[in-house]
């Protein structure tokens, strides 16, 4: 018997790190090893502080810009892609760089490189200054591609001919909003060409089945992620839409606001694509510590992705 206040844990599965995130960090762990310290990484290598953290204190020097490192030093290029012009300038300045860039978003640069060269201009659907959107974008000449964000930006693109457009979006994007803005961009554009789904990859998509799951099961939400996690925002906006009132994100547990779940008596945890298990493991302590917990997995999907590190550092 104990004296705590019952609570029931829904803990989303999948939820955490997806195979493109789990690559990027082992990429800037293999080449620590390989290079020694300092090896410098463009932008964050994922959302999350922690991971960030983690690294710099191995050796990694996170720079925003290509122009802040020096030439010889390896660089490594976030998992969120990069326009073509920042491995150009690594080239041209003979810097070693490794492209930690996921394969699900490196298919999306491909994608958009083919229909640019089947003459077709090209539609994002994304999030305006996010690095991945900035990265895709940045794979064709500027003007090339026209961004949208919701469905009444839809209306307000101007394309060079209308019978000569293509579709690609963010890979973490809603999929709900997404096939929202999809239908809205084939009413206005009947010729437009698209993916076989759209772009939105099986992790962002799994974690939201989850999330879509347990919310009706619950009175609070709690995401696991950071502010500047897309995928991460996503699942709270996913968790309000599938009716949990309350459902926020949190970065770690200690950022937990006890007040505002006093009342609730089953929270739902899950966690975004760059979020590691450990914070979700405090989380839980957290609700340990304060509550007679009871933990229900409600696991909606299985993954098995895996990706492979570049050559150059598995010969490391
Ligand atoms: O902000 P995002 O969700 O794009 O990035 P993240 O670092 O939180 O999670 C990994 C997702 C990537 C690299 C984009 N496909
Ligand atoms: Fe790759 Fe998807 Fe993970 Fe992004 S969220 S890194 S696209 S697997």
């Amino acid at each position: 018997m104990t004296d705590k206040p019952e609570m029931m844990l829904y803990l989303a599965a999948p939820r955490g790190f997806c195979a493109g995130v789990d690559r990027a960090i082992k990429i800037v762990e293999m080449a620590l090893q390989k290079w020694g310290a300092p090896v410098y990484v463009r932008h964050e290598i994922v959302h999350n502080k922690f991971v960030v953290d983690g690294l710099r204190d191995k050796g990694a020097i996170f720079v925003e810009e290509l122009s802040e490192c020096p030439d010889d030093r390896p660089v490594i290029f976030s998992a969120h892609g990069v326009p073509k012009a920042v491995p150009a300038e690594a080239r041209s300045r003979e810097m070693v760089f490794v492209d930690a860039t996921c394969p699900l978003v490196s298919k999306v640069h491909v994608e958009a490189e083919r229909h640019f060269a089947a003459g077709l201009q090209m539609v994002m659907i994304g999030h305006e200054g996010h690095p991945e959107v900035l990265g895709t974008m940045g794979q064709l000449p500027e003007g090339e591609v026209l961004l949208v964000e919701t469905v009444e930006d839809v209306a307000g693109i101007s394309p060079r001919d209308p019978a000569k457009l293509a579709y690609i979006t963010q890979t973490t994007l809603s999929v709900d909003d997404t096939a929202a803005i999809v239908l809205a961009l084939q009413a206005r554009f009947p010729a437009i060409v698209g993916p076989a789904k759209e772009d939105i990859c099986y992790a962002t998509t799994n974690r939201q089945a989850s999330v879509k799951e347990i919310a009706p099961k619950i009175d609070a939400l709690l995401v696991i992620g950071a502010p500047n996690s897309s995928n991460s925002r996503r699942l709270v906006e996913v968790g309000k839409a599938a009716g949990c009132a309350y459902s926020q994100l949190v970065q770690r547990a200690e950022h937990i606001d006890w007040r505002a779940i006093e009342g609730a008596r089953s929270v739902g945890v899950t966690a975004g694509a760059s979020a590691p298990e450990v914070l979700v493991n405090e989380v839980i302590d957290a609700f340990r510590a304060r509550f007679d917990v009871t933990v229900e997995i409600v696991e909606t999907a299985r993954e098995n992705v895996e990706f492979k590190v570049p050559r150059v550092l598995r010969e490391a």
